[in-house]
């Protein structure tokens, strides 16, 4: 008699998959607890954004962790073309009017001088500080 046999198998093959789903379920909401610890402690990406226009950036004083990878959103809504220059970091990006440059840094800690370079820009005060802390 083959049919008891294959019975048996199927049925054991059935457990399987439901046991498979029953770990697959017991797992989603381990995954969804991570999120918040990933964004107090371990490496994540966060973002920021300083906003450029005629003439200053907003805001003009920014914290970002260090060791971090930090995407910076920089949208110019003045009508003047824009800069966004940190020396230390090799940073020198152009925006112009109405545009938005992302960028992506990660800086050791320490205080840093964002600009615009554009002509005269910087000396009717567009500039700010980015501070980079230990998370
Ligand atoms: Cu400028």
């Amino acid at each position: 008699m083959k049919d008891p046999r294959r019975q048996t198998h199927h049925v054991r093959r059935y457990s399987a998959a439901i046991l498979g789903l029953t770990l697959l379920s017991g797992c989603a909401p381990f995954f969804g607890q991570e999120d918040p610890e990933a964004v107090g402690g371990g490496p994540s990406v966060e973002d920021v954004t300083i906003t450029m226009v005629d003439v200053d950036f907003n805001p003009n004083k920014e914290i970002i962790p260090a060791g971090t990878e930090v995407m910076v959103h920089l949208p110019n809504e003045g009508s003047l073309g824009h800069n966004f220059s940190i020396d230390e970091l090799d940073i020198d990006v152009d925006v112009a009017a109405g545009e938005t440059k992302t960028i992506t840094l990660e800086a050791p800690a320490g205080t840093y001088t964002y600009y615009c370079a554009k002509p005269g820009h910087r000396a009717l005060g567009m500039e700010g500080t980015l501070r980079v802390v230990q998370p």
